[in-house]
């Protein structure tokens, strides 16, 4: 698994649901995000040491609610600056 892993997601579209500041440094370290247009969070991205970029992706394929992968690293969508 290297950094440059991309995450395999339901669509290629990227809406962000709910960007939350968790530790509540002024900058966004939570995002869910919709990837297929249909407005069901399937894609959930941490950023866990606070430095803007993603750390943590979890992808919820299926919309089940529970995550069906788990990144570490940048893998993910990373959030438009
Ligand atoms: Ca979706
Ligand atoms: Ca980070
Ligand atoms: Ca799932």
């Amino acid at each position: 698994m290297s950094d440059s892993e991309k995450v395999e997601t339901r669509g290629s579209e990227r809406t962000d649901l709910i960007v939350g500041d968790t530790n509540r440094d002024g900058k966004a370290d939570l995002w869910v995000s919709d990837t297929d247009g249909d407005g069901k969070a399937d894609l959930f991205q941490f950023d866990t040491d606070g430095d803007g970029k993603v750390d943590v992706t979890m992808v919820d394929r299926d919309q089940d609610g529970n995550p069906d992968q788990v990144v570490d690293g940048d893998g993910g969508h990373n959030p438009a600056a």
